[in-house]
């Protein structure tokens, strides 16, 4: 269907050097988009380019810390030159810092928001003008079951994630007049490197008792694969999804519908 299509559009997907980002990343160049993607770090882009480069995909990559205005504003500003004005953001970077809250340092739940929550900021900011400019855009904000839930442990990660959903509602409504979509996916549990400490074996290769419990808790019965989230981030960068605003899609095998299997 054409309202799927995103040929000639131009997507900026923030982490997608692996995880979750690039299988979001490979979908949208299949659907036609040409990719643009940041990683903190040299090594880890280069990888990335590496293993686009082995699917075929021609992406563009780039060393820059989301949470730095200045290299943020840089990038987009040469991804406007040497590419094209960005119609796709897709702010997925993010990191997740599992302390009890007594135990975690204010630098610490600090560097949680600034990832996952001020930098989205940053970079909505920093493309808006030239989506206002031609009347359309879209922008996607990787939220996660911890926008609605909460559990031990990950104060900053789901304060973070609530806010982001609250921003992507707030987005929608400023910019929704300048035809630009604004919406979130918030993935369940997907097996990622992120999420691999809660899925490792114990010392006698039985199941880590957090991979057990979100079994029982997802009707899917499964941890959800990033290509999980291939589908869901095409429909909310394309034309198909141009009357969906501030609108948070769960990809969570059900999770948020469930009270879990009884013991
Ligand atoms: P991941 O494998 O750890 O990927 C996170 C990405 O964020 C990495 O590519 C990392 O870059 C990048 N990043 C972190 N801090 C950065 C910074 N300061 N500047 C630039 N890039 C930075 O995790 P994932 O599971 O794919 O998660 C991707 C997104 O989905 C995150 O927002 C996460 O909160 C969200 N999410 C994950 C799950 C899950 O179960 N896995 C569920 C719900 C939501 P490098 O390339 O430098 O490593
Ligand atoms: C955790 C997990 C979750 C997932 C995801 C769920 O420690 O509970 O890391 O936070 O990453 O956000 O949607």
């Amino acid at each position: 269907m054409k309202n799927f299509s995103l040929e000639g559009k131009i997507a900026l997907i923030t982490g997608a050097a692996h995880g979750i980002g690039f299988s979001m990343a490979v979908a949208l160049s299949k659907a036609g988009a040409k990719i643009a993607f940041n990683s903190s770090n040299e090594t880890s882009m280069q990888k990335g380019l590496e293993e686009y480069s082995k699917l075929g995909i021609n992406a563009r990559g780039f060393v820059c810390d989301v949470r730095d205005e200045k290299a943020v504003t840089d990038m987009i500003a040469t991804i406007n030159t040497e590419i094209g004005e960005i119609d796709i953001l897709v702010n997925n970077a993010g990191i997740i810092k599992r302390i009890p809250a007594i135990e975690m340092e204010v630098e610490e739940f600090r560097e949680v928001i600034d990832v996952d929550l001020i930098a989205p900021f940053i970079l909505s900011k920093a493309v808006a003008p030239s989506m206002i400019k031609r009347g359309s855009g879209k922008i996607i904000n990787i939220c996660s079951l911890m926008s609605e839930l909460g559990r031990e442990t990950v104060s900053a990660y789901a304060a973070a994630k609530g806010g982001l959903k609250m921003l992507t509602r707030t987005l929608a409504s400023e910019w929704g007049k300048f035809n630009i979509q604004v919406n979130g996916i918030g993935p369940g549990y997907i097996a990622t490197s992120q999420t691999a400490p809660l899925r490792e074996k114990q010392a006698d290769g039985s199941p880590h008792p957090f991979d057990s419990f979100i079994i029982s808790k997802t009707p899917a019965e499964r941890w959800g694969k990033p290509e999980d989230l291939a589908g869901p981030a095409v429909f909310l960068a394309s034309n198909a999804s141009d009357f969906v605003n501030g609108h948070v899609l769960y990809v969570d095998g059900g999770i948020l519908a469930y009270i879990g299997k009884q013991p």
